[in-house]
Formats: C-alpha cells, sequence, structure tokens
C-alpha cells in the first residue's frame, strides 16, 4: 500500500513502505536545495512515521546540493572529532580504502548528549556485490519486549563514550592502524548518560537507545550490564523490526536517528564503498520520566 502526496513543483510524491515496521522508499521526487515546503514537510512526516527513507537515482547531487537539501530538513550538525570532508560544512565520508566500515550496531554519536536527529547519507562508490546497510526501528524492539522488561529497560539508564569505537574490534587491522583511528576519533573522550529508553520528541514513541557506543548500564555489575545490553539488544538485531538496503550509486538515505539503529554489513573484501553523511542537529534525549541525558565528561585523549 502506498500513499500520495501532493507536493509543487515535482509532482507527486510517493511513500512506498517496503518493511512491516521500518523503511519505506519515497518516489517522484529530485532531491535539491529548492524543494517546496510541501515536499519538505511531507518527507519529515513520512520519516517519523516509517524511521528510514529511501530515495533512488539521486546522482545530480554532489556535496554542497547534498548539504543544501540537508539544511532544508534542520540544522547542519558536524561531527565533534572527526574532521569534515575538505571543502564542505559538514560532510563526513567513510571510505572502505581508509578504514571507513561501522560494522557495527549503532546510532550515531550517542557519545554526547543532544546527538544528531538525522543522517542524510549518499552513495558515491558501491561494490559490485555485499556492502548493503542494515537498519533497525528501535520504537518497534522496544514495543517487541515483553512488559516486565519495557518497565526495567524505563528504569535504566546507560554510559556512552567514544573511546571505544568499532575499529578496535576489527580482526582485519593492524594496531597501528587502531591506534591512528582511536587518535582522532577519540580525541576528546566523552562519556555521556542516557536514559535505555527516550521518548521521541515528534512521536512520543519510546524506543531504545543503546548501541555500539554504549559502555556500560549503571548501577549494575559489569557482568550484570553485558547480559541486559544482550537482552535488549536481540530485540534491536530481530529480522522483523529491520530493513537491509542494496545500494546502487546515487541514493539517498534518510533515517530518524531518535529511533534507530544501523549497521554496515562489511562483507565485500577489498572492494572500494565510499559513502558521504550529512548529520542534522538533534535535542537532549529525556527518559520516560522526563529527566534529560547529560554529557559527564569531556576529556582530551590520555596517551
Ligand atoms: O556505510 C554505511 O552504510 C553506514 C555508515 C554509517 O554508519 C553512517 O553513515 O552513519
Ligand atoms: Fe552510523
Amino acid at each position: 500500500m502506498s500513499t500520495q502526496i501532493e507536493s509543487a513543483p515535482t509532482g507527486a510524491l510517493e511513500i512506498v513502505p517496503i518493511g512491516g515496521k521500518v523503511g519505506a522508499e519515497v518516489q517522484g521526487i529530485r532531491l535539491s536545495g529548492q524543494l517546496g515546503e510541501t515536499e519538505i514537510s511531507s518527507i519529515k512526516q513520512a520519516l517519523a512515521e516509517h524511521k528510514v527513507l529511501f530515495f533512488r537515482g539521486q546522482q545530480h547531487l554532489d556535496d554542497a546540493e547534498h548539504e543544501a537539501f540537508a539544511k532544508q530538513l534542520g540544522e547542519l550538525y558536524s561531527h565533534p572529532t572527526v574532521p569534515t570532508k575538505a571543502g564542505t560544512s559538514s560532510i563526513l565520508e567513510l571510505d572502505s580504502h581508509h578504514g571507513g566500515r561501522a560494522n557495527a550496531w549503532h546510532t550515531d554519536i550517542t557519545f554526547v548528549d543532544a546527538y544528531p536527529s538525522a543522517s542524510i547519507l549518499r552513495s558515491v562508490v558501491i561494490p559490485a556485490t555485499g556492502g548493503d546497510t542494515v537498519w533497525s526501528n528501535t520504537a518497534a524492539a522496544y514495543n517487541s519486549l515483553p512488559a516486565e522488561l519495557q518497565a526495567l529497560a524505563d528504569s535504566l539508564w546507560a554510559i556512552h563514550t567514544n573511546d571505544q569505537d568499532y575499529a578496535a574490534r576489527r580482526p582485519d587491522r593492524s594496531k597501528e592502524e587502531i591506534q591512528a583511528y582511536r587518535k582522532q576519533f577519540a580525541s576528546t573522550v566523552y562519556e555521556t548518560e542516557h536514559p535505555v529508553v527516550r521518548v521521541h520528541p515528534v512521536t512520543g514513541e519510546k524506543s531504545l537507545l543503546l548501541g555500539g557506543f554504549v559502555k556500560k548500564i549503571l548501577g549494575v555489575s559489569p557482568s550484570e550490564s553485558a547480559h541486559l545490553l544482550e537482552i535488549f539488544q536481540t530485540h534491536v538485531t530481530k529480522l522483523e523490526n529491520t530493513i537491509r538496503w542494496r545500494w546502487s550509486v546515487g541514493d539517498v538515505v534518510i533515517w530518524d536517528n531518535r529511533a534507530t539503529q544501523h549497521i554496515a554489513v562489511n562483507d565485500y573484501g577489498d572492494q572500494h564503498r565510499v559513502v558521504r553523511r550529512v548529520t542534522l542537529a538533534g535535542e537532549v534525549p529525556v527518559g520516560v520520566e522526563g529527566k534529560p541525558s547529560f554529557t559527564h565528561s569531556k576529556a582530551p585523549l590520555e596517551a
């Protein structure tokens, strides 16, 4: 079933759901920095509903137009530690030949309190085989928990940090590469306390706020924390709660970073893969009792 929303100037914008719980393709639109208000509000509405939106055939976008498009949806947000691509105001490039493989489930930049509300990813070089990305609906994951575990999750808080990155878990990288990456990625070490369940500011939905930057659940032992994380994360990665995208060059994907996790599947060996991302500023999350997250430390990396 698809819904049609009238929009100017490109005619009908069609939202075609793909997954049962997450993801829709948006058809009949040429992305640019000159979209009409109707199109922008239709995209925002569809994003709140479907969490991940896919746009095919946007090869005409260059870095500047990618940023111009993003600016119509919100304020651009630059990564706190990784330098933006030269010549752009906020683009983060992930190049597989330079270590850019986000192959662990995560929500973007949750090691800061006001982490991005959305990410807009554009494919530039795509391998002939593999290199898909998978997203999970973390509100659906919360809803799939039994009521007893929902109540437990509602009461928990977790500490997130950038001083434990996915690179460190990659067997294919040398010690030197891991050290160099860590030196940049965690040049400033952030530690932030977030509720395990956040309330979405637009939809009011509760979702699990976890993923690869979590260091530990507060108030329990390290081993209890690991067990609890496994229980919750199992619901996030359940196939029913996910959508997997086979990229073509020129595809653009927008995800609601407040209600999703994602992972880039690392199954393409030495093939080249390049994607570029713009993120939009977010607000400080609140838990079910209205208490906001907070960054309790921020310090330069110790040698
Ligand atoms: O490479 C991808 O498909 C996703 C990379 C990623 O995690 C991101 O852009 O936030
Ligand atoms: Fe990411």
